[in-house]
């Protein structure tokens, strides 16, 4: 708990974390993070993405466990730092105890998890689904690339760390619910039986800019009015044609330059949606460049797509769930199986290593907002239904099968 209130202190912003990833607080906390994992006798280094990395020594295969230390904008002190946390402190628990073996812990701070740059930006990388090349020039909104951050926070030129099913035997990846339900069944663990799809894409309508006094509306090629547009029938699409759980966001939009009197020559819109089903995920891809040439014929307006993340639903391992579900009831915790509506690095670990997830309560189900909050003891039986799970693991010590859920 003292580790976590610390690494809450870095980017503190009222009750909650303002942390995006290689800002220079979240620079700080993984340079902390680090330190940390030393201290605690790890093996330790920030990899070539920002990615922190602590290994205990004298093992030949791990156990990975671990999230993100970086937040959304003003988000809270949880999200991704507790299971990150859980990871040091069972790693921690493994050097002073000598347990383990030839199985030993390696604790994963994923950088850009909440995509600053990109959503699952450094686990993309660690399992090989994009190239440090292919992640590199992708900018902020602030119009920094990748590049140069690393570059600045030190971190360019490292080397990159991957996954390696031979010797990453397991990713358990414990997390804040970020929703209601246990606290509404009066369970303490929920654990994870898939993690739902979800995919991002920026639109940019590129019209005139004119006079707002001057200009006849039908002479106007307006980027905001097609914006405005375009985002309720995309919204009306996904309303009709997805499925009961489709959920989507239009989460941003920029207009330039932004002023009562000037019609507006560039408009950007955010599109975020998610669901279980690949096939709704693929109907509502499509649709949107479908929408677009048709807003652009409306509006006299032309459109650029940037696409974004693209996460598939991931099913976890059908034995890791079994393991949590009989670790959770060793330490008297009610447990549910549960979908996870939020997005998370485990799910690009799942389809290459056997891969578990599970929640602790969020109070009033709160999250990506300063009020999140988990009583304590709740984050502290998380960690002990962790432990559990690892300790399982350890005595057991044969490769688990990577059969999903
Ligand atoms: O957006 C998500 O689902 C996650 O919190 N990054
Ligand atoms: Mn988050
Ligand atoms: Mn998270």
């Amino acid at each position: 708990m003292a580790d976590l209130r610390e690494l809450a202190e870095f980017g503190r912003y009222e009750s909650g974390v303002n942390r995006r990833a290689l800002t220079p607080e979240d620079i700080a906390a993984r340079a902390w993070l680090e330190n940390r994992m030393r201290q605690a006798g790890l093996d330790a280094r920030i990899d070539g993405v920002g990615s922190v990395i602590g290994t205990t020594p004298g093992a030949t295969r791990y156990i990975v466990v671990g999230s993100h230390t970086d937040t959304v904008p003003k988000g809270g002190w949880l999200d991704g730092a507790m299971g990150v946390i859980f990871g040091l402190e069972v790693a921690r628990a493994f050097v002073e105890s000598g347990t383990g073996g030839d199985i030993g812990i390696q604790v994963m701070s994923f950088n850009d998890e909440e995509g600053r740059f990109a959503g699952l930006m450094g686990s993309s990388v660690f399992c090989s689904l994009k190239t440090l090349e292919e992640v590199i020039g992708i900018r902020a909104d602030d119009n920094t690339t990748l590049a140069s951050a690393l570059e600045d926070a030190g971190y360019a030129g490292q080397p990159v760390a991957e996954i390696d099913p031979a010797t990453h035997i397991a990713y358990l990846e414990p997390h804040i619910e970020q929703g209601p339900l246990l606290e509404s069944r009066k369970k303490k663990i929920g654990i994870v039986t898939e993690i739902v799809g979800a995919e991002r894409c920026r639109i940019r309508f590129l019209g005139q800019a004119d006079h707002a006094g001057t200009t006849p509306m039908a002479m106007r090629r307006d980027a905001a009015g097609a914006l405005y547009d375009y985002a309720v029938r995309f919204a009306g699409f996904c309303r009709e044609h997805g499925g009961d759980n489709t959920v989507w966001n239009l989460g941003n939009v920029g207009l330039e330059p932004g002023a009562y009197n000037v019609v507006t020559p560039e408009s950007t819109l955010y599109i975020e949606y998610r669901d279980g089903s690949p096939e709704i995920l693929r109907r509502i891809r499509e649709i949107i460049p479908v929408l677009a040439t048709e807003i652009c014929d409306l509006h006299d307006v032309e459109y650029e797509l940037d696409d974004g993340v693209r996460a598939q639903p991931a099913a976890m391992n059908e034995t890791l769930i079994n393991c949590i579900e009989a670790a959770a009831d060793k330490c008297d915790a009610p447990s549910l199986r549960m979908p996870s509506g939020a997005g998370h690095d485990a799910m690009l670990c799942a389809p290459i290593i056997p891969t578990g997830m599970f929640f602790v309560p969020s109070i009033d189900g709160r999250s990506h907002d300063i009020a999140e909050d988990t009583k304590e003891d709740d984050i502290i039986i998380g960690l002990r239904v962790l432990s559990t799970v690892i300790s399982g693991l350890v005595a057991d010590g044969s490769p688990l099968i990577n059969q999903t859920h």
